[in-house]
């Protein structure tokens, strides 16, 4: 007799930063069944598509199943199965060959988007192995809005969605596709639904747009100067908290007599929004006491990004709206071991003075190491030579900017290890492949170190297959290998302990409470201040000079300079099928959006001779790429917004899966970066298009 299902409660995870609470249905070891939990704390029973269909991963006949190493030339896509051992023997050897050759900085730990608790892990490999050079992404994500709100205000101010609040004003954030950071798009439409009002500020009409009292359809890349403007309103019209103002800001007169001239209508030559709707929005989120700023990843795709998170926390601030229910929070932490201490920041003490970003003088908070720089490390020598890779969760041959540049650093590496669930572009240039176990194949923590002030417990449903081990086993193997084993625990479901630790719960007793939250706590200001060097919210930074940071945020200008050989502007989102450049060989996922699409303005497409469903080439001055066409008004007339992550899983591997042919990152460059992020231009970059 066959067993019944059974139900375990576990969260959502690697398919977008995860967070809703799921039922999932097992029987003899296979998931049948994934639906929403109705008690879910961010999510109430929610689900979307791409999670309900998430068990699809586990099975896919072509999922590394065993560790691998490379046959042909780099590239070429042949490979032999090999043991474990022998993987972390090998790799171990190549990254001691390089330490003494060139020193621990030489190999370069990668990371991805942060999918679970491996991406603290890795970092702690690299500090207890000595390299201070951690690759991550976060030169486009997150690190702009959490490094300039820790300067600005002393946290990352987060929206408070589970409080009510009388208005939400979405920057730049899509969330009814990506839910991003587990602000789950239910609670935001619950919201709407008790009466908030909504402001989206966005170049596309997105679904939120459809619903919202305004949307600023504004001219991508000038986020800045449109919030400039509504600074100068709420200030010329005296909208602003005076006592919060009077009481905990530093630099208000500074900053009222830099924005006198950023009048709404200098704005509207500028942003392409009239001037009446930047005042009526200004008025509705001063007003509306208090409104949530829900502010997204768009905002941090270019070379402005600073300026623009300084001048929405700003905004939030001048309102008195920081740390206010149905405002913007910080997100306290439950008890929990802190960062610096799991990834033992104290083993290298010197990382901010060695590592490569130090030469080029960003923001000295960034603690990652921005691709443009590691692949000019990689191929230059500058500022010392990088030879070594070692990446986990990411893949940096599709989602860094400037894939050839990418392609260029990974064929000149002397030594390349990944672990990943599939052949990828990125795995194809390797020398060695690690099958590592995915979500709902092992014990994990989600949301540890995101800022949002909790952590989800993301239990172990069914086994893994093959040979595949979490990536935080195969790190705690190669650690032993490369550094002092007694760094290292026995079993690396230590690492979850150790997260634990300061609640006295053990993982077993995580996992029956679901997640841990920290407490909500508001206007902790009033006792104490903020947590910056002048104990208030710095709309002009004490610091500027000795970081050499602009006092005042500013519209520098465009991100790129206009170009009548390329009129079209180009933006892209995240797609609500698909992460990034995952997941695209799951039919389920594929049967929603088989092709790469690039939205186009009818009449645009008119003037071209487009129509619906051609193929469409798409050029900006660093590349052509080939996407399929879909007409909509939703976008500006001047305005493409063309498809992130693409390659054909289904192509060949002799040319890497095709991530020439329709990947967007053949139309970005780093011949442009953000002063204090090295944020390059990935969009708002002038472009023009025909039909193939
Ligand atoms: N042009 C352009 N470029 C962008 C963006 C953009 O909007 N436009 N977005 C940027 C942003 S915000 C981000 S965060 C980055 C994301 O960049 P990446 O993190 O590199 O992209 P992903 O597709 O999320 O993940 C990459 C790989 O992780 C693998 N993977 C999934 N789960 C696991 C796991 O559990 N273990 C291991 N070892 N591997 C796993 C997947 O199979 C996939 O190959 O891209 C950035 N790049
Ligand atoms: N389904 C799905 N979910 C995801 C991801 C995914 O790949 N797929 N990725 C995850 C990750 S790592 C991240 S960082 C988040 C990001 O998720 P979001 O924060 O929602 O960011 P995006 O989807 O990149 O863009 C959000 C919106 O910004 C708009 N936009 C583009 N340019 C501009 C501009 O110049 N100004 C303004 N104001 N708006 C602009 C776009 O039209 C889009 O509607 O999503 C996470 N969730
Ligand atoms: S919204 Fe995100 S966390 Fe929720 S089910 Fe979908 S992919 Fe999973
Ligand atoms: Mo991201």
């Amino acid at each position: 007799m066959s067993e019944a299902t059974r139900w375990v409660k576990t969260h959502c995870a690697r398919m977008d930063h995860g967070g809703c609470s799921l039922l999932v249905g097992v029987k003899e070891n296979r998931i049948v069944q994934v639906k929403g939990d109705p008690e879910g704390f961010l999510n109430k029973g929610y689900t979307c598509h791409k999670g309900r269909v998430s068990a699809d991963r586990l099975t896919h006949p072509d999922r590394l199943k065993y560790p691998l190493k490379r046959a042909g030339g780099r590239g070429e896509g042949k490979w032999q199965r090999i043991t474990w051992d022998q993987a972390l023997d090998e790799t171990a050897e190549a990254l001691l060959r390089i330490k003494d050759q060139y020193g621990a900085r030489a190999v370069g730990f990668g990371v991805g988007m942060p999918k679970g608790l491996e991406h603290f892990v890795q970092i702690r490999l690299a500090n207890i192995f000595g390299s201070p050079n951690v690759i991550a992404s976060q030169d486009v994500c997150h690190a702009p809005r959490e490094i300039t709100g820790v300067h600005t205000c002393g946290f990352y101010p987060v929206a408070d969605l589970h409080n009510p609040t009388n208005l939400m004003l979405v920057w730049a954030s899509n969330l009814t596709s990506s839910n991003e950071e587990g602000q789950i798009n239910s609670l935001a439409l619950q919201q709407l639904k008790n009466g908030a009002k909504l402001i989206v500020v966005d170049p596309r009409r997105t679904l939120l747009a459809e619903k919202a009292d305004l949307w600023l359809q504004l001219r991508p890349g000038t986020s800045a100067a449109l919030a400039l403007a509504m600074l100068h309103v709420i200030i010329q019209e005296s909208l602003y908290d005076a006592q919060f103002v009077e009481n905990y800001t530093y630099g208000f007169e500074d900053l009222a007599e830099h924005v006198k001239h950023s009048s709404p209508e200098a704005a509207a030559d500028i942003t392409w929004v009239p001037a009446d709707l930047i005042r009526r929005a200004a008025r509705m989120y001063a007003a509306a006491k208090p409104a949530a700023l829900q502010w997204g990843n768009a905002i941090e795709r270019d070379i402005n990004t600073f300026d623009v998170s300084r001048s929405l926390i700003c905004l939030m601030a001048l309102c008195g709206y920081l740390e206010t229910a149905g405002g913007n929070i910080n997100a306290h932490d439950p008890r929990i071991m802190g960062l610096g201490e799991f990834v033992r920041a104290d083993l290298i003490p010197n990382k901010r003075k060695e590592m490569i970003s130090a030469y080029h003088k960003v923001i000295p908070r960034l603690m990652t190491i921005a691709p443009a720089y590691f692949r000019k490390a990689v191929l230059e020598g500058i500022p010392y030579p990088v030879r070594g890779y070692f990446g986990i969760c990411s893949n940096p041959l599709v989602t860094w900017a400037d894939s050839r540049l990418t392609y260029r650093a990974f064929t000149d590496l002397e030594f390349v290890a990944v672990a990943d669930l599939f052949m990828t572009p990125t795995v194809c240039m390797a020398d060695l492949v690690f099958p590592v176990a995915h979500q709902f194949e092992m014990n994990d923590i989600g949301h540890y170190g995101i800022g949002h002030g909790m952590i989800l417990a993301r239990p172990k449903v069914v086994d893994p297959p093959g040979e595949c081990w979490p990536d935080m086993k195969v790190m705690n193997e190669l650690g032993k290998r490369i550094s002092p084993p007694e760094y290292w625990p026995d079993d690396h479901e230590q690492f979850l302990a150790d997260v634990l630790k300061p609640s006295a719960l053990t993982y077993a007793e995580f996992v029956a409470a679901g997640y841990l939250k920290g407490p909500e706590r508001f206007k902790l200001y009033e006792e104490k201040g903020f947590r910056t060097p002048t104990g208030k919210v710095e709309l002009k930074l004490s610091t500027a000079d000795k970081f050499k940071l602009k006092p005042l945020p500013e519209f520098p200008g465009l991100p790129e300079e206009e170009d009548p050989a390329y009129p079209l502007l180009m933006i892209s989102a995240k797609s609500k099928n698909y992460l990034h450049s995952s997941y695209r060989w799951l039919q389920r996922l594929r049967d929603k959006e088989p092709r790469p699409l690039v939205e186009i303005h009818p009449e645009t497409a008119a003037a071209h001779g487009i129509s619906d469903g051609d193929q469409v080439a798409i050029a900006t001055r660093f590349g052509e790429i080939c996407q399929w066409a879909k007409l909509t008004d939703a976008v500006h007339p001047s305005v493409i917004n063309a498809a992130i992550g693409w390659w054909f899983p289904e192509g060949d591997p002799q040319t890497q899966y095709e991530w020439r042919k329709s990947n967007l990152n053949m139309l970005t460059s780093v011949e442009k970066l953000g002063r204090e992020f090295a944020t390059p231009n990935l969009k708002n970059l002038p472009c023009r298009i025909r039909k193939k």
